[in-house]
């Protein structure tokens, strides 16, 4: 299966654009869209409380517990799909996670805003590898230091079955987000699969 390596400054980005076939993301996509526990989360943003755009879940293994946006997120137990795709997703990338934030956009409105996944939970230059499923959508990178022109924005049409590696910098560096759409589009779901670190295990 070709791989491909995005080069910027900064960034380790790797692309695998189809871990499952077109077959697998559609049986996939529907057991997850019926089976996990959808949660509408909120964001507190200068002390107002906000819906965010999108529905999301949350597993991770027992007895981690991670703060989103001054938010705290209680995971749930692993079920025997995620457990499945979490294999895939290591093999692939041969990387380990012991957590992964699953995202639900119902529709073109659904989004994720402007942000890195930088929380101290995930620790210096986290890994995160990110499969979609469903709907294609637009994901941008841009990074901090955007006025300096010489470094683009990427721009990343994710596919259903595609899984992206982010790596290195990344998440100092850099920002992400999934842009809204005005086209009439179906669901998609992103699985990111993180490593927490257990602050309650002794080191
Ligand atoms: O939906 C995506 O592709 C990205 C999700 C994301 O960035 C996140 O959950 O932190
Ligand atoms: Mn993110």
């Amino acid at each position: 299966m070709d791989v491909q390596t995005i080069t910027a400054p900064d960034t380790e980005l790797t692309l695998w654009p189809q871990v499952y076939s077109d077959s697998e993301c559609c049986q996939l996509f529907a057991e997850l869209h019926q089976s996990l526990h959808w949660q509408q989360d909120q964001i507190k943003i200068f002390g107002k409380v906000f819906d965010v755009p999108r529905l999301q879940a949350w597993y991770a293994d027992p007895g981690l517990s991670y703060q989103y946006s001054g938010i705290q997120l209680q995971p749930e137990t692993w079920t025997p799909l995620l457990l499945d795709i979490r294999k895939q997703v290591e093999t692939q990338s041969q990387q380990s996670f012991n957590s992964v934030l699953v995202n639900l956009y119902r529709d073109g409105q659904d989004s994720n805003g402007w942000h890195a996944d930088n929380e101290p939970e995930l620790g210096v230059n986290p890994v995160i590898a990110s499969l979609s499923l469903g709907e294609t959508r637009r994901f941008r990178l841009k990074h901090r230091q955007a006025k300096d022109a010489s470094i683009s924005p990427i721009t990343l049409d994710l596919k259903q079955g595609s899984l992206l590696l982010m790596a290195g910098r990344t998440q100092s560096c850099w920002q992400h987000c999934i842009t809204k759409t005005a086209r009439t589009v179906q669901p998609r779901i992103n699985l990111t699969f993180r490593n927490i670190i257990d602050v309650t295990s002794p080191l």
